[in-house]
């Protein structure tokens, strides 16, 4: 699974220049959640983010001098999903399905 991770992460980095790697947590359930915070992370050439579901940690792989890894923990954090630099907006979360709701105090 983490070579698996490491192994793709390798493969995306090819295509992105400047690629800066950063790790950051970020808070989430399941598979849906999975697909949300890599979607809502990623930007073909620019940013490639996975994330694990286990260890609650994204992987950031991005061209340095196009992003930052607090613009991209900012587009998690729209989508839904706090992370440690980034909190989603209270009426976003609301939005997210049951299964999806990962803070304590909304279950
Ligand atoms: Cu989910």
């Amino acid at each position: 699974m983490v070579t698996g991770l490491l192994l793709s992460a390798a493969a995306m980095q090819a295509q992105i220049k400047n690629a800066k790697t950063t790790t950051a947590s970020v808070k989430g359930n399941c598979k849906m959640c999975q697909r949300k915070i890599e979607k809502a992370g990623s930007i073909k050439d620019v940013a490639m983010v996975t994330w694990d579901q286990k260890s609650q940690q994204a992987t950031l792989v991005y061209d340095a001098n196009a992003t930052t890894q607090d613009e991209i923990l900012k587009r998690i954090a729209t989508a839904g999903y706090d992370s440690d630099h980034s909190i989603a907006p209270e009426n976003v979360y609301k939005k997210l399905p049951s299964c999806c709701k990962y803070r304590e105090e909304s279950k």
